[in-house]
């Protein structure tokens, strides 16, 4: 199937400018009656209509209420010979709900009828010109069994309801804002609400509704609080408040990603909705404040101005996870706890995006083509997306970036347009700016793929009183791009005295020192800064913050490192002191095959870390934690994850056997009393002491002391939240200690019908610390356990991707039976559900790093998935990409 290349767009030859739907609800049969209102785009020459369908039936079509002659040809409803002037097209098509097991278009889950129309589902529902630089309004009726779906939802506000006959019921929707066709929504299902009224800083009133299931009703209040704070924090940091009377949020258990953005009607997979303290971690907590936050904070980044093309969806994406990531980090108060949502969202950005950048999926911000725009939904859209725009915001300051946005919106409010567009209303608004002045340079954020490598070296001049900071860049090759030209780079930096001071920033040139932190631009492909009157040779403590998405080489040595780590004003800084201090003494292990040896000074940093009498327990519990196996990997030229999980594991007793009274210190003095709440301070808490309880039972394992892992499994029976309960499981199951089956067991049985704590049972399981290839095994019988099914997305995750992503060591096995059941399941996948499969497919996108034997056995399943000829385009365009 064809690639979709970005420089071949055009605009559409004709426009819809208003629909109207109606739905006769059936889950074997649907009836859908569309008619709209059509007219040629005048800047276009004069050529066929075509209008997109997939898997539809086709019953009529009538053209200002003829019937017409038409043909349906790739996919796609020809109409020749239209008026000239404005007409009335009516297309009407069936559709079969419940045998859409993709999850895109209309489908049923759990008894009810839900839709999912990013990126080209609407086309699975209706003929259209389905894409998103054709907005149109949107009037839905739709009619159902009264019984079965009590409640009929679309997008907009309901301007009619009533009875009809045969046990059936109507509603109408009318939505007042165009929007493209994948903003479309529509539910019909037994649900019930849990709703509130709010009055906006504007005087508006609000209806804001969250609907569940009934039996889920106790678990939506997180859901509306963060709702509720999302809406105040957009109008209180941008000045955009809620454009609708009704927001409306329904969870569905059946969902291929976390949530939908449809206007005024988001649909949320219930992983994001559902949380009470029994059910959900302090994690899920979060998890779900960002979510709520990053689908709301679409209803003006994404609905009110969209993308002009898929290629654009960093447009809406990168923009929205910034805003997502900013309202986070702006609800707690501490610096601190910013500073830990941060490391959090660079943890995730360096595990998922940094790899994706290296391999053979990496693609830029802004993509120049695809195969199935479903694949590019990806950590670089998202999360490099984000990273862009934060560097933007670095370059022109928090409130430069304020008056930019306030610029894009008086410039685009209501269109559909791209990156290019964007950066320049940052720019246009922060005229002598970094951003302004290198605008062209900083563009290549969207074009260039991979990660830039910066190279930073000092040097310290006692007689001159001088450091010398050199930096330079350079980037690697890509799928496509065989050189790259200077990146934009801003450079958050200070530099740090003998005694932890902090050191005033003067460069040579300037009158007088600039404060003791500043942003350097490195611009070209190497620079050098000369800092002036510096009496003492300074640690230089450099990309504070992680000010850009890069690999930083800063050649500074354990002293400097624990220097950092000891005294750093910056947290993020201090805590990437502690990681790489672990980083190269785990490397060297790996890379040599020698013993791991934690030495005195490591221990000792991480005993005054944890023993630290005001560090936040959040940043210790992270500071503590080793780098994941994963990320050990990416440092490598050539992995043996075998030997990597090896010497991590070691490195992990040693902490345990070292540190076993700060652990149990840390354990007693750590412990919540009180009701639940996620806060940060508390969740926090519970973090240190769940770590520090899976190394109490990981030294237990050695030396057979019954009593952390008894005290474990006591914890686990009386805990009164999930994030207690879950971490003394996961201690006993990943210490392998006797206790861990029974507790397996329990756990199973009290939460047997939550399927959110299922998918739990089935996650930590298929994670779990590998030893002797039993992990692996539990993982495959679990396969054929009663609750499994590949049919619930999150159910195939929470055991395929926990094993084949989230556990290193259990997948990649020497006999290859990871790889074999990796191309089962995306085999199976595939003929289910095409999206998730290619998800799961891209496990493999690492192989050519792999140490033999595991390269050719990786390379062999890739070829055999390859080799299948009834594959989806989405799954065909992975493995083609990792052959490649
Ligand atoms: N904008 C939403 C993307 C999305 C999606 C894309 C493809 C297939 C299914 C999907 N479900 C949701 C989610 C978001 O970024 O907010
Ligand atoms: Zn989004």
């Amino acid at each position: 199937s064809p690639l979709i290349r970005r420089e071949d767009y055009t605009a559409p030859a004709y426009w819809i400018r208003s629909v109207d739907l109606t739905f006769d609800l059936d889950p074997a049969k649907t009836l859908v009656v569309n008619r709209m209102q059509v007219e040629r785009n005048p800047a276009v020459a004069a050529q066929a209509l075509r209008l997109d369908g997939e898997e539809l039936n086709l019953t009529r079509v009538l053209v200002n209420g003829d019937s017409v002659s038409f043909r349906v040809e790739n996919q796609q409803l020809v109409l020749d010979n239209l008026p000239e002037t404005p007409f009335t097209l009516e297309v009407r098509t069936t559709c079969a709900p419940e045998k859409n097991t993709q999850l895109s278009g209309l489908y049923t889950s759990g008894g009810g009828f839900f839709t999912q129309c990013e990126a080209e589902g609407f086309r699975r529902i209706t003929y259209f010109l389905d894409r998103p630089d054709v907005m149109a309004t949107f009037s839905v009726t739709l009619k159902a069994d009264a019984t079965k779906y009590p409640v009929l939802l679309s997008n907009g506000n309901l301007v009619e309801q009533g009875t009809l006959d045969g046990g059936k019921h109507y509603a109408k929707w009318v939505d007042p804002h165009p929007k493209p066709s994948y903003l479309f929504a529509l539910v019909a299902a037994n649900l019930v609400c849990r709703e509130q009224k709010i009055r906006a800083r504007s005087g508006r009133e609000h209806l804001l509704q969250v609907y569940v299931r009934a039996g889920d009703l106790d678990k939506t209040e997180h859901a509306m609080n963060s709702l509720i704070a999302s809406v105040a924090w957009d109008e209180a940091r941008f000045g955009l408040s809620l454009d609708l009377d009704r927001f409306m949020i329904v969870a569905v258990s059946d969902f291929n990603m976390g949530a939908m953005e449809n206007k005024g009607l988001n649909i949320f997979n219930t992983k994001y909705v559902l949380a009470n303290p029994a059910t959900a971690t302090d994690a899920d907590y979060a998890g779900i404040e960002s979510v709520v936050g990053h689908e709301y904070f679409h209803n003006w980044t994404g609905n009110r101005i969209t993308c002009r093309d898929w290629f654009q969806l960093s447009l809406k994406e990168g923009l929205t996870v910034f805003r997502d990531q900013e309202f986070s980090q702006d609800l707690v108060h501490s610096p601190s706890a910013r500073a830990v949502k941060r490391i959090e969202d660079v943890r995730t950005l360096r595990q998922h995006q940094f790899p994706e950048d290296a391999g053979p999926m990496a693609h830029p911000v802004r993509p120049d083509s695809y195969v199935e725009i479903n694949n590019f939904y990806t950590a670089t859209v998202y999360d490099k997306g984000a990273e862009v725009v934060r560097m933007m915001q670095t370059l022109v300051g928090r409130d430069g970036f304020a008056r930019g946005m306030t610029l894009y919106f008086q410039r685009h409010d209501g269109q559909a347009v791209t990156c290019d567009d964007f950066a320049q209303a940052i720019a246009d608004a922060n005229p002598g700016s970094a951003l302004a002045t290198h605008l062209a340079i900083f563009k290549r954020w969207y074009s260039q793929a991979g990660t830039p490598r910066v190279q930073a070296r000092g040097h310290y001049n006692a007689d001159a009183r001088t450091y010398t900071l050199e930096l330079s860049q350079q980037g690697l090759p890509s799928p496509g791009q065989p050189t790259k030209e200077p990146w934009v780079i801003p450079v958050a930096m200070g530099l740090i005295g003998p005694r932890g001071e902090h050191l005033p920033l003067q460069l040579v040139g300037e009158d007088a020192p600039v404060g003791t932190e500043r942003v350097l631009v490195l611009h070209e492909e190497r620079q050098r800064y000369e800092f002036t009157g510096l009496d003492v040779e300074p640690v230089p403590s450099l990309l504070r913050g992680f000010s850009a998405p890069v690999l930083l080489e800063d050649h500074l040595s354990d002293a400097d490192l624990l220097h950092l780590l000891a005294h750093d004003a910056d947290p993020f800084n201090r805590w990437e002191a502690g990681q790489r201090l672990a980083l190269n003494r785990l490397l060297g292990a790996i890379r040599t095959g020698q013993a791991l040896h934690l030495d005195a000074a490591y221990i000792e940093a991480m005993r005054s870390v944890l023993r630290h009498p005001t560090l936040d327990a959040a940043f210790k519990e992270l500071v503590l934690t080793l780098p994941s196996e994963g990320y050990l990997a990416e440092q490598l030229e050539e992995v043996d994850p075998q030997r990597i999980h090896q010497v991590r594991e070691a490195a992990r007793l040693q902490l345990a056997q070292a540190l076993h009274h700060d652990w149990e210190w840390a354990f007693e003095t750590h412990q919540v009393r009180g009701g639940y709440s996620p806060d940060p301070v508390s969740a926090g808490q519970r973090a240190l002491a769940n770590l520090a309880l899976a190394y109490l039972c990981l030294g237990a394992s050695v030396t057979h002391d019954p009593v952390w892992p008894g005290r474990t499994y006591q914890r686990f029976k009386d805990a009164t939240n999930m994030t207690d309960r879950l971490g003394a499981l996961s201690a006993l199951v990943n210490s392998h200690a006797e206790l861990a089956e029974a507790a397996l067991q329990r756990f199973h049985a009290l939460f047997r019908d939550e399927a959110l704590v299922i998918d739990k049972w089935f996650a930590l399981q298929a994670a779990a610390s590998e030893k002797d290839g039993r992990v692996f095994a539990r993982a495959r019988q679990l396969l054929s356990h009663p609750d499994f099914s590949l049919r619930n997305p999150n159910r195939a995750r929470s055991l395929i991707t926990a094993l084949c992503f989230m556990n290193p060591a259990a997948f990649h096995r020497t006999d290859a039976a990871g790889y074999v059941f990796w191309a089962d399941r995306v085999l199976e996948l595939d003929a289910i559900n095409p999206q998730l499969a290619a998800r799961v497919a891209r496990a493999m996108d690492r192989w050519k790093q792999l140490a033999e034997p595991y390269r050719s056995a990786a390379r062999e399943a890739i070829a055999r998935v390859a080799a299948r000829a009834e594959l989806s385009n989405d799954v065909r365009e992975i493995v083609t990409r990792a052959l490649a």
